[in-house]
């Protein structure tokens, strides 16, 4: 066994995440908590869907199998990966795909997540495409089929917790990572380390955590978190609660545009006679790229423009801060809307209703009051 406080396979310094889910352990960041530029590992997010694995060996000895639709299976370790192929870091949102799940009425199946299934961290490793040119694609190859380490919650080894995969043409993107790191260190067991993967800008599930295998085929995947409702989204929009029978589906591949206020929080009291207020957020937009974010503290009647920091690279979230004022005391309700380059913006209410509660970019509010 690897040296590892027992803790670590919980909740290692996790400072006052949301617990979800007890077994699998999955746990939110309040809002207010993703307020750093790069979300602290002590603050991420975790979502397992089954059992935790069992690693027994020493990170670098780590395997790691390319097979399938290519011209020779390739097993390489992760000192293979760190000592042969261009090393990366790039700092990218990890948005679960439930996020926001929470605001569907009626109620969606699954973990009510609010605004908190998200982070933004630097992730260190060597793009998924050079390692599968290494292994030569085929013509045949057109999409990946993701294995971790652990099983699903019935223990049986043969069944993983969960199996997605994406179209070859995102796996071949720079920014799709086998990474190591996280924010400069070692990738911690929580999040997958030794080794994961992670496929920015569409749902968390496809950054499969504890990698194994990444098996290359030649349709599309059909793994566990590929069929039935898993993932999909109507098409043309369904009644809120309508059965799907018969409705045309697809997969929910890039998430939509979003934005978070991480200040102030929730609930703040302001002295009589304040004036002026500073609040600030992140935005991101998956695939897309953040064009603005706006703020309305009256409903949506009037917009006031925040200014947005450049994000570092593809992927990464925007951070953005404004100064609001207040027109007298009393209660407001602070919105911030995002919207994206090719103009969607988000939409005050849950949009496009599944049964499973996907894709949810709801704009977020905070409550403040001014005087008493
Ligand atoms: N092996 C494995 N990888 C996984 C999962 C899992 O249960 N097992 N959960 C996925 C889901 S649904 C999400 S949202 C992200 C969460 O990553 P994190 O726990 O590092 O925040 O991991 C993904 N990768
Ligand atoms: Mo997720």
């Amino acid at each position: 066994m690897m040296d590892r406080p027992e803790d670590d396979k919980r909740l290692p310094d996790k400072d006052r995440l949301i617990i979800l889910s007890e077994t699998p352990l999955v746990a939110e960041t309040p809002v207010d908590l993703l307020d750093d530029e790069t979300t602290p590992i002590s603050k991420f997010f975790i979502r397992n869907n089954g059992l935790l694995p069992e690693i027994t060996t020493e990170p670098d000895a780590w395997s790691l199998m390319i097979d399938g639709e290519v011209e020779r299976s390739l097993l390489v370790t992760l000192a293979d990966l760190k000592g042969h192929f261009a090393q990366k870091t790039f700092r990218m949102v990890l948005e679960c795909g439930g996020n926001g799940r929470a605001f569907f009425t009626p109620p969606a199946a699954g973990n009510p997540w609010g605004h908190g299934g998200v982070g933004c961290a630097e992730w260190t490793g060597v793009s998924l495409a050079d390692v599968l040119h290494r292994a030569g694609l085929k013509e045949t190859a057109l999409f990946t089929a993701h294995y971790g380490a652990d099983p699903d919650s019935s223990g049986d080894p043969d069944r993983p917790a969960i199996s997605r995969g994406v179209p070859i043409a995102k796996a071949l993107e720079e920014h799709t990572l086998l990474a190591w790191a996280m924010n400069g260190e070692p990738l911690p067991f929580s999040h997958g380390g030794p080794l994961r993967l992670i496929v920015p800008g569409w749902p968390g599930s496809l950054s499969q955590k504890w990698l194994k295998r990444i098996w290359i085929r030649d349709r599309e995947h059909d793994g566990s978190g590929m069929t039935g409702l898993s993932y999909r989204v109507p098409v043309y929009p369904i009644p809120p609660g309508a059965a799907t029978d018969g409705v045309e589906l697809r997969v929910l591949e890039s998430m939509p545009v979003r934005s978070i206020i991480s200040f102030p929080v929730d609930g703040t009291a302001y002295p009589v006679g304040t004036e002026a207020i500073a609040v600030r957020g992140a935005a991101w937009a998956g695939d897309s790229v953040v064009g603005r974010v706006d703020l309305s503290i009256d409903g949506g009647a009037t917009w006031v423009p925040a200014a947005l920091q450049p994000p570092r690279n593809r992927y990464d979230w925007v951070r953005w801060s404004a100064t609001l004022l207040l027109p007298a005391g009393g209660y407001y309700e602070i919105a911030a809307r995002a919207t994206d380059i090719d103009g969607r913006a988000q939409p005050f209410r849950a949009p496009n209703w599944n049964p499973n509660g996907y894709g949810c970019n709801v704009m977020h509010r905070v409550a403040i009051t001014v005087g008493s």
